[in-house]
């Protein structure tokens, strides 16, 4: 599965001014079934709200590291600046992901029937020192999308403006 949103505002790269469009996704958000995706479209939503590009794939640490070896090494080149990562259970897929990148990774623990998410949040938040992942609350896909927009807004003024748009939202009850 991939879903492509074309939409995003980027700086003009001569004045870092104005908003372009541009055709290639800033933020990656991956999910290691599609079983996730009930969860994970919080992600895609938010960033969507924010008129901030992204792209949606299934891949798995488990069932399909060479993708994600592929992927998160290749991430940087076609212009990914951010990656988040959804998973459950024996959640792994965010810290492998951020053990081939510099980008930042942010981890979304997924709630299964066993453990409830705290399998998924403890094996996503519990990264040995020197390989971070920045992880939300189980299930706290729509945040992840909101943090993967703050992260971007230091670089992209129009990101940063809709932001601020969202706190007086917020502020207005
Ligand atoms: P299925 O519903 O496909 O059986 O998956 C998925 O994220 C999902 O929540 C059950 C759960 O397994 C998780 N999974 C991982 C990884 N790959 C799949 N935790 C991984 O790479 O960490």
């Amino acid at each position: 599965m991939a879903v492509f949103n074309y939409r995003l505002l980027i700086p003009d790269q001569e004045t870092n001014k104005g908003g372009n469009i541009v055709d290639k996704p800033l933020v990656g958000i991956l999910m290691g079934s599609k079983s996730d995706e009930p969860i994970m479209k919080g992600a895609k939503e938010a960033l969507d709200e924010f008129e901030v590009s992204n792209e949606m794939h299934v891949m798995s640490a488990h069932r399909t590291p060479k993708k994600v070896h592929e992927y998160a090494t290749g991430a940087e080149e076609k212009g990914i600046e951010v990656i988040i990562c959804g998973a459950g259970k024996a959640a792994h897929l965010a810290g492998a992901v951020a053990s081939y990148t510099v980008l930042p990774v942010i981890g979304v623990p997924i709630s299964s029937k066993d453990f409830g998410g705290m399998d998924a949040l403890l094996s996503t938040v519990q990264m040995p020192n020197g390989v971070p992942v920045a992880t939300v609350a189980i299930g706290g896909a729509k945040n992840a999308g909101i943090l993967a927009a703050q992260i971007l807004s230091v670089k992209y003024p129009k990101i940063r403006e809709v932001l601020y748009k969202h706190k007086e939202r917020l502020a207005g009850g």
